[in-house]
C-alpha cells in the first residue's frame, strides 16, 4: 500500500549552506506509518503548488523566530535570528496546502509561522513581554523540562489526544502568540496563560507550541502522529 507522503518544510543553516531539520519530526511520521521528505527552502516559490501536489499532507516544524516585519513590528533586540525567505517560503508551502486541502500539522514555530500568515502577532520574546514565572525556553527534553497545558474539552486536539486537562508538554519556545489570526481557535494554553495550541474550525489544521515528536514515548502523542498521517491517507 502506498503510504501518505508528508512534507517537512526545512530550516536553513551556515549561512544557508544546509537545509535540514531534526530526524524526531520523519522518525515519528515514520512510526506512524508515512513517509516522510524534506522540502528545502527553495527562494522561488513558483514551484510550490507543484511541490504540495506531490504530497499527503504537510508538517510545519520548529526553528528559527519568525521576522516581526511580517507582523507589522520592528524587530527588537531580544528577538533572535530570522531568516525572511525562510518563513515567505513557509508561508506559500502552508497556503498551497490550504488551497489543495492537504492537512497540516504546525510544532512550534510552524504554529507562530501560521498565526502571522493568517493576520495573528506573537510575542517576540516571552521574559521580555510577558508576566510569568515560568521558564518557557528550555532546550534540552527531560522530566524536569515539562509544564501542563490545558485544552478546550471539545477541540480536535483534546480529542485526538484523549485528554484535556493538565496535559504534559515540553517547552522550548521563547515566542508565543499573542493576538490570534482571524479563522482560528485558541485551543491550548499553558497555566500562565501563554497560548500553546490553535486550530481551524474543521481540524484540517493543529498546531501546538511544544514538540510531541519528541515526546513519542507517551501513548497520546504517536496517537496525534498516526491521526495525522491516517488523514493524509486519502
Ligand atoms: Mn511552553
Amino acid at each position: 500500500m502506498k503510504k501518505p507522503l508528508i512534507g517537512i518544510s526545512a530550516v536553513t543553516a551556515f549561512n544557508d549552506r544546509l537545509h535540514a531539520q531534526r530526524v524526531t519530526y520523519p522518525q515519528a511520521v515514520w512510526a506512524a506509518g508515512g513517509e516522510a521528505i524534506l522540502l528545502p527552502c527553495n527562494p522561488d516559490k513558483s514551484n510550490v503548488p507543484q511541490l504540495v501536489s506531490m504530497l499527503d499532507g504537510l508538517l510545519v516544524p520548529g526553528g528559527a523566530d519568525v521576522t516581526p516585519e511580517l507582523y507589522g513590528e520592528e524587530k527588537m533586540d531580544v528577538c533572535g535570528s530570522t531568516f525572511r525567505f525562510e518563513d515567505e517560503y513557509d508561508m506559500e508551502l502552508i497556503k498551497e496546502a490550504v488551497k489543495q486541502g492537504k492537512p497540516i500539522l504546525a510544532i512550534c514555530r510552524g504554529m507562530q509561522i501560521m498565526n502571522v500568515l493568517y493576520g495573528g502577532t506573537l510575542y517576540q520574546d516571552i521574559p521580555t513581554q510577558y508576566e510569568t514565572t515560568q521558564n518557557h525556553s528550555m532546550f534540552e527534553d527531560g522530566a524536569e523540562n515539562l509544564h501542563t497545558v490545558n485544552l478546550e474539552e471539545d477541540s480536535h486536539l483534546a480529542r485526538i489526544l484523549g485528554a484535556y486537562k493538565d496535559v504534559k508538554v515540553n517547552t522550548s519556545h521563547h515566542q508565543a502568540v499573542k493576538d490570534l489570526a482571524e479563522g482560528f481557535r485558541l485551543t491550548g494554553r499553558a497555566p500562565d496563560g501563554i497560548p500553546e495550541a490553535m486550530e481551524n474550525r474543521d481540524g484540517s489544521i493543529i498546531c501546538m507550541q511544544w514538540h510531541p515528536e519528541r515526546m513519542q514515548d507517551m501513548e497520546m502523542y504517536r496517537n496525534l502522529f498516526i491521526d495525522f498521517v491516517n488523514r493524509c491517507n486519502k
